[in-house]
């Protein structure tokens, strides 16, 4: 009797679009994240090979605006996103071609692979991009990428695209002209606040967004040495610096930040799990990681993904040292009250090998 009601009374439910919780429980309310993306790498030598012949045969005409090839995760069901929340991308650029001017809300930033006479323009900051170089783009600022030499530019995009769509939140503009007048000498957010650590006296306001546009190589890879030369470094990530905006002291873009990190020679990190999740780029050097008991093994131009809450420890297996280029959504997480960690205790903080990445 109460049976034959109980069922009639789910039919009901669903007839008049409702769902009730008790027959929904583990899928909403797992004990800990499920993420659907799951660890992959994509392979530098393919992602050059068809980035191009793009470059041969892709020309860049208003509406697509970039030659811009995402990491497209498969655990996503075919969507072009490297995890739930960020969009990864290798854009080329061929030599005396511009990218058109637009703006979006996505926020975005680029770490030049090589960047050949190549310039980014960044609400009229005109910036010349060399090898290391890492670009921050906030949201809505006006943008247009060019080259002033015979050769291609290469480099990576990190957006929250996915997240701003899944917020609805997206708005794309085309700019009316291609480029952006410039009426500031060029590199002048890098000549005026490159320094990080003296500002402009007379300046005494706090800018929303980071005051530089472009992080150097030089001073960033000078940065990575000296903190190694201190003696001081992450069990679970080694020699890892997060870029701040100078002025604030907070990661350079609300909704992700990114990450330079060297492994030194050898090094074994010990395995911790996030609830963030993070797209790496092999900026130099060999080695592996172990994702969920996978191994990845990877060298310079690689890239790969490690989803939320999934266990991850970093091997150089070289005499050189390794240097890895990061995003990660931390921010949003913690932002959201939403950030955990836990470390692995097992086996010495070192995960067992179960399957090896092909
Ligand atoms: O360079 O402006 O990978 O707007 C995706 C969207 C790059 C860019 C991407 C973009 C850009
Ligand atoms: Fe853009």
């Amino acid at each position: 009797m109460k049976d034959d009601r109980i069922e009639q009374l789910l039919q009901n439910f669903n007839e008049a679009n409702l769902q009730p919780l008790w027959t929904l429980e583990s899928d909403i309310m797992p004990h800990k994240p499920n993420p659907k993306s799951i660890p992959f790498l994509w392979k530098w030598e393919k992602l050059y090979e068809l980035a191009e012949e793009a470059g041969e045969l892709i020309t860049l005409e208003r509406g697509g605006d970039r030659r811009a090839i995402a990491l497209a995760n498969p655990g996503l069901g075919g969507m072009p996103f490297a995890t739930e929340t960020l969009w990864m991308a290798v854009q080329w650029l061929n030599g005396k071609e511009v990218a058109p001017a637009h703006r979006h809300t996505p926020q975005a930033i680029r770490f030049i692979v090589d960047g050949a006479g190549s310039y980014s323009t960044v609400e009229g900051d005109k910036v010349y991009l060399e090898r290391g170089d890492l670009v921050l783009n906030p949201p809505l600022l006006w943008h247009d990428h060019g080259s002033e030499s015979e050769e291609r530019a290469i480099w990576i995009d990190g957006l929250d695209i996915p997240l701003t769509k899944y917020l609805n939140a997206n708005f794309f503009e085309p700019m009316h002209k291609d480029t952006q007048e410039v009426n500031t000498i060029k590199n002048y957010s890098i000549l005026k606040y490159g320094s990080g650590t003296l500002k402009p006296a007379w300046e005494r306001e706090k800018p929303v967004y980071p005051p530089m546009s472009t992080f150097k190589w030089v001073k960033t890879e000078q940065a990575l040495l000296d903190l190694a030369k201190s003696g001081a470094a992450c069990p679970h990530d080694d020699i890892a610096m997060e870029y701040i905006n100078p002025l604030t002291g907070n990661p350079v873009m609300k909704t992700f930040s990114c990450w330079i990190q060297m492994l030194r020679p050898n090094v074994h990190t010990q395995a911790h799990r996030e609830v963030c999740s993070t797209v790496y780029f092999v900026f130099e050097g060999s080695g592996y990681s172990v994702i969920d008991g996978i191994r990845f093994d990877w060298k310079q131009g690689d890239l790969f993904v490690v989803p939320n809450w999934k266990l991850h420890e970093h091997i150089n297996t070289s005499n050189e040292r390794a240097i890895l280029f990061s995003i990660n959504d931390r921010p949003t997480m913690e932002l959201l009250d939403k950030y955990r960690a836990e470390k692995y205790e097992e086996n010495g903080g070192h995960q067992i090998v179960t399957s090896v990445f092909e």
